[in-house]
């Protein structure tokens, strides 16, 4: 991914501005100088600049046909260098970014002032900065432009970067596939090692021993490795259980690759051979997998995707012998089989808008029977094309007869 990306994004989020208006966005806050945590760049900062450094903010602004990309970035300190390295430099934000008017955060209240003097609205995104110090600091921030600037209008700029993102372009969905390449791997790691009697968690190591070992340091979201009734908890992330001889296990993985993330669901028996039940239970869920991805096409919206998931559930729920009435079935399937995929595991969504080339969207459909300590779902990455669809993790094996073949070796 190159500057060309990220300037081509600017470029397209210009287009959607209002006149006379500026948009501010902001790096996740990190404090230098403790010992270093996992750091998660705000996605809609690294979209529009390609940064991953801390305590960076943007301004977009646009006046008729003039338009304006300004760069903060945190000044060097010497005596620091030592401790964290050295920070960024102009001519190197510049590079990634492609921005050429670059200064540093202090200077931010001088440069934005005439901006915002020229301004009516100011879209100041701050709700998509949740992890960190960085919600109190943008949110003084607001409170210092809504106080020295009383009739600028202040709005969320989130729908237009759902706009903006909802559609992926062929680097990022490059990365996606690489993301995917990586958790495939990790996957087929832990079915290989799995034995009876292990710890979720042990199960959960040799995905991530796969993952870092590829240069994925970073998950998409904390792995979720549930065996036997565990798996009937939807977001279940303790994986301290001990895998059950006649359990299924199943986990609900990504690894992120540039920022950009896979997000898949594989089960499959812990000791390499489903039983007549569990095969029943998966197959069921495995066909409506394939049947709700089959559907995936440009026009359509995710509400239909889980309209006609929840018609095929009410009839092989009866089928399986689990519900009696249509109305049931919330019981045993209760969650969305699809969401947004991109920069975050649940990427920005409009619910309103239909399916379009370039989108990412799982597939995810689930059945979750506590009292047979039984849970069963499947999740693939589908890429929305002119046509229909592309299955990005169709490698990742999911037939029963190919699961089992992979356990035994
Ligand atoms: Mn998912």
């Amino acid at each position: 991914m190159d500057k060309q990306f990220f300037t081509s994004n600017r470029n397209e989020l210009y287009q959607l501005l209002p006149d006379k208006s500026v948009a501010v966005f902001s790096a996740t806050r990190s404090d230098s100088g403790t010992l270093p945590v996992e750091f998660v760049q705000d996605a809609n900062f690294f979209y529009l600049t390609g940064l991953r450094d801390a305590n960076a903010q943007l301004i977009v602004a646009k006046y008729g046909k003039s338009t304006h990309s300004i760069l903060f970035i945190e000044r060097n300190i010497p005596e620091m260098e030592v401790w964290i390295g050295r920070k960024l430099t102009r001519e190197e934000a510049q590079e990634i970014s492609g921005i050429d008017k670059i200064y540093y955060i202090d200077e931010f209240p001088r440069v934005f002032h005439p901006v915002a003097m020229s301004s009516e609205v100011c879209f100041y995104d701050h709700m998509s900065n949740k992890i960190g110090l960085n919600l109190t600091d943008t949110l003084f921030q607001l409170k210092d432009i809504t106080t020295h600037y009383p009739t600028l209008k202040i709005l969320n700029p989130d729908h237009y970067l759902t706009q903006l993102r909802s559609a992926k372009k062929p680097a990022e969905i490059e990365d996606m596939k690489h993301a995917i390449r990586i958790t495939h791997d990790a996957i087929l790691n832990v079915m290989k090692n799995t034995k009876p009697g292990m710890k979720e968690y042990e199960l959960e190591a040799h995905f991530r021993f796969e993952c870092v070992r590829n240069n994925a340091k970073h998950m998409a979201f904390s792995p979720i490795i549930a065996s036997g009734k565990n798996a009937t908890i939807l977001h279940y992330e303790k994986n301290i259980g001990t895998v059950g001889k006649n359990d299924l296990v199943l986990m609900d993985v990504g690894a992120k690759w540039n920022e950009y993330c896979a997000d898949i669901t594989r089960t499959f028996p812990a000791n390499g051979t489903f039983s007549d039940r569990q095969k029943e239970v998966y197959e069921t869920v495995l066909n409506i997998n394939k049947a709700i991805i089959k559907k995936v096409k440009p026009g359509l919206t995710l509400k239909d995707l889980q309209d006609e998931t929840i018609q095929l559930m009410k009839n092989t729920l009866k089928q399986l012998k689990l519900i009696k009435k249509d109305e049931e079935f919330k019981k045993y399937y209760m969650h969305g089989v699809s969401h947004m995929l991109g920069l975050a595991a649940h990427d920005l969504v409009d619910r309103s808008k239909k399916l379009a080339e370039g989108w990412v969207i799982t597939v995810e459909p689930g059945i979750y029977i506590p009292e047979e300590k039984l849970g069963v779902r499947i999740e693939d990455d589908i890429l929305v094309t002119k046509e229909g669809y592309k299955n990005l993790s169709k490698g990742i094996p999911k037939e029963i007869s190919d699961i089992e073949s992979i356990m035994k070796k």
